[in-house]
């Protein structure tokens, strides 16, 4: 199996949790997404991903090889077809909170400060680098306190975001938190969620799938 990914994309990140966590081996392409004019938009990659974006996935399944897009639809592959170590419970409610937690990272969080959105505030509406940052913060902010609060409202005290097992939720958090920290937002106000965050950091799998462990790490 091959990851074509690039080392500081969460949704890359993501999925080399998930591949992590349930122990399988896998190969990886780096895509740069800033060298070369962003090697994401060259014809090669997007007769794998039409949709220029990291990650893509290639694996056999069924006697035939597959290229898979969309971190969220990879990793329920992954879960699908690698049963070891389970990312979600059994319970369709439970389920569907944690598919909740995951899509409002994946949808509401992420998707608003992807870079190509970063690149047309700064390149196409004048935005300054200032006001660039200050939209990345408040969408950050915004997201992940909903998530501290939904996490908050369970009053557990779980290792991980919904259990004392990593899972799917984990998956979707940490590389949302590396990201946030990265822009310097202010996560002052999220307790719970930093906490989750340094039991992750110290577990193999998500230390394997940290951005400065990839081979491509600059
Ligand atoms: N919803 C997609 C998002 C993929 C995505 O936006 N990837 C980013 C890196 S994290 C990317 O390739 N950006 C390239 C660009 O913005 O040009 C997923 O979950 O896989």
């Amino acid at each position: 199996m091959k990851l074509y990914s690039y080392f500081r994309s969460s949704a890359s990140y993501r999925v080399r949790i998930a591949l992590n966590l349930k122990g399988l081996d896998y190969e990886q392409a780096a895509i740069h997404l800033v060298k070369n004019g962003g090697e994401q938009l060259s014809e090669a990659f997007k007769t794998l991903n039409p949709e220029a974006l990291v990650p893509a996935f290639v694996d056999q399944h069924g006697g035939e090889e597959h290229v898979l897009t969309q971190s969220m639809a990879i990793i329920e592959y992954l879960d699908e077809v690698y049963p070891q170590h389970p990312l979600l419970p059994a319970d369709p409610v439970s389920r569907a909170h944690i598919r909740a937690f995951a899509l409002s990272i994946a949808c509401e969080v992420h998707p608003v400060n992807n870079l190509r959105i970063l690149k047309y505030l700064t390149k196409t509406l004048g935005v300054t680098e200032d006001q660039k940052n200050a939209w990345y913060r408040h969408w950050c902010e915004t997201g992940l306190l909903v998530l501290e609060q939904k996490l908050q409202s369970l009053g557990q005290q779980w290792k991980y975001c919904f259990g004392d097992e990593p899972g799917f939720a984990d998956c979707f958090l940490i590389p949302q938190i590396a990201n946030a920290q990265r822009f310097q937002c202010d996560l002052s106000a999220m307790p719970r969620l930093m906490q989750i965050n340094q039991h992750c950091l110290a577990h193999p799998a998500f230390i394997k799938a940290m951005p400065a462990n990839q081979p491509d790490a600059e």
